[in-house]
């Protein structure tokens, strides 16, 4: 990936690339960083890149032009690179938009200064700004370097281990402690169940920890992290329909319900086999065609069942109570919707008595469940 960054102060970013992740990142070549002046397009003896506000008020504003400029060179240097201006005013960067980005072939980094840049640039030059949070930096080069380093540990072959990525916080809340020796420091201990060897105990420790962490410090991130281990199974009768009609409410609920929450995985139940082999030829979801959910269950366990009811009945368990054991789920968790209750699952009252199967009951229960 190329990644270009445009700034007055090439120097500031020199000591970071040459250390750690990045500056190996540049040694192997999976991101080649290039640095552009800002000064160098400017059209003066002085090589001016700001000027007075119209408007008046303190500070100086960059000029369009000279950005323009410099935009235009690097979208020659790197064709098809995306052009993000860093601003405090721009969309807020998180772990997500680091994935999105490091799918692209390139990245041009336009760092502002002083009390701005003018507002043409952002209108018509770039192609998205972006902000690293909500506080105030003297300029975009340290939040360039901020997206950069979590843009650059998102490509293949930056960090060792594509676990490590895959793990990272909040793709899947706040990560568990960790610990090294020596096990006990000045009578800190290190948790036994890290020390048990049982590789069962140790990964049902960190995952309680890395939910109750996240519930605690970041309740935002909790329905997050929940939903990742959760898939969403349609049962017999919500696929009839869906079958019937592929445009139906219950498939574009369904499919984006798992996009909107970030659920694991959606999965539909299928008893005919033909029927299933139309399903797979027609590629008509990102989804998992099962014949039965017992054949699904068969591989997992561990899972904890949860079926959606479509009916008031006795049994059912309130919000509160759903939510309190998807938290303490030791596994996956299995939503199922639209058919008959599972033997064994816990069953949740429904979301909407009133609409019944209707799939808006399937989209409130889901915001209720996972929504932030
Ligand atoms: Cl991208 N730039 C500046 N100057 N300040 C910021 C920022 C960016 N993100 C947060 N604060």
């Amino acid at each position: 990936m190329i990644v270009r960054i445009i700034t007055i102060f090439p120097s500031f970013f020199a000591s970071c690339l040459g250390e750690g992740l990045l500056g190996k990142a540049a040694e192997r070549g999976v991101v080649e960083v290039q640095f552009d002046d800002l000064r160098g397009h400017a059209n003066d003896a002085h090589h001016t890149v700001d000027d007075a506000p119209y408007g008046g008020g303190p500070g100086m504003v960059m000029k369009v032009d000279v950005w323009d400029r410099a935009i235009a060179a690097a979208r020659q240097a790197a064709p098809g690179a995306r052009v993000v201006l860093l601003t405090p005013q721009g969309d807020r960067f998180d772990d997500a938009a680091a994935v999105r980005l490091a799918r692209e072939s390139g990245l041009v980094l336009c760092c502002g200064r002083y009390e701005g840049v003018d507002e043409r640039v952002a209108e018509h030059l770039v192609d998205e700004c972006l902000s690293i949070g909500d506080y105030v930096l003297t300029g975009g080069e340290a939040a360039a370097l901020v997206v950069l380093d979590a843009v650059a540990r998102k490509l293949p072959g930056v960090v060792g281990r594509a676990e490590s990525v895959e793990t990272d916080t909040f793709t899947a809340g706040l990560k568990f402690p960790q610990y090294t020796r020596p096990p006990t420091y000045r009578g800190w201990d290190t948790p036994a169940a890290l020390r048990s060897g049982d590789h069962a105990r140790i990964a049902a420790w960190r995952q309680a920890e890395a939910r109750r962490r996240t519930a605690h410090r970041r309740p935002d991130l909790a329905p997050l992290a929940a939903a990742k281990n959760v898939r969403l199974v349609l049962l017999e009768r919500a696929m009839d329909e869906a079958i019937r009609d592929p445009q139906s409410a219950i498939a574009a609920c369904a499919t984006r319900a798992v996009d909107a929450y970030r659920l694991a995985r959606l999965v539909v139940c299928v008893p005919d086999a033909d029927t299933r082999q139309v399903l797979r030829n027609a590629h008509l979801y990102d989804v998992r065609i099962v014949a039965s959910l017992a054949q699904l269950l068969a591989r997992a366990k561990h899972e904890t069942v949860i079926h959606l009811a479509d009916q008031p009945g006795p049994g059912q368990l309130p919000l509160a109570e759903i939510k309190r054991i998807i938290a303490a789920a030791p596994a996956g968790i299995t939503l199922t919707w639209g058919g008959v209750a599972p033997t064994g699952a816990h069953v949740a009252a429904p979301a909407l008595p009133d609409l019944a199967d209707h799939p808006l009951a399937l989209a409130a229960w889901l915001d209720r469940l996972f929504g932030v």
